[in-house]
């Protein structure tokens, strides 16, 4: 009872690696403008394109249970020239995609 108070709550900061790592999901409703720029923070390399990798990154944070399964669905919606990659002017697709997902998911 006496040292109850002392008790830390929640997960360590040190534990956060990375932006996304031990992180919460964040709170729904998400506008699109939110999720648009959880997809751009996933992009690590900063190279102004989202690879499966990043993609797959971005929905392990958004709470999905199979975020590699996932990327490759959103890939596959948004990847207009199929080169692997969702750029920039992508982007909007996979934000529509996950947008309908997490729809779907929260109801
Ligand atoms: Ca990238
Ligand atoms: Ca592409």
């Amino acid at each position: 009872m006496f040292f109850s108070a002392n008790v830390p709550k929640g997960p360590h900061p040190s534990c956060r690696r990375s932006y996304y790592k031990g992180a919460a999901a964040p709170r729904w409703p998400l506008t699109e403008a939110e999720l648009k720029a959880i997809f751009k923070h996933a992009d690590e390399n900063k190279d102004k394109r989202l690879s499966k990798e990043e993609v797959k990154k971005a929905f392990d944070y958004l709470g999905s249970r199979l975020p590699f399964w996932r990327a490759g669905k959103g890939l596959h919606q948004a990847d207009g020239n199929q080169d692997g990659y969702v750029s920039d002017d992508e982007l909007d697709d996979l934000v529509k995609y996950a947008l309908e997902w997490l729809r779907q998911k929260h109801t």
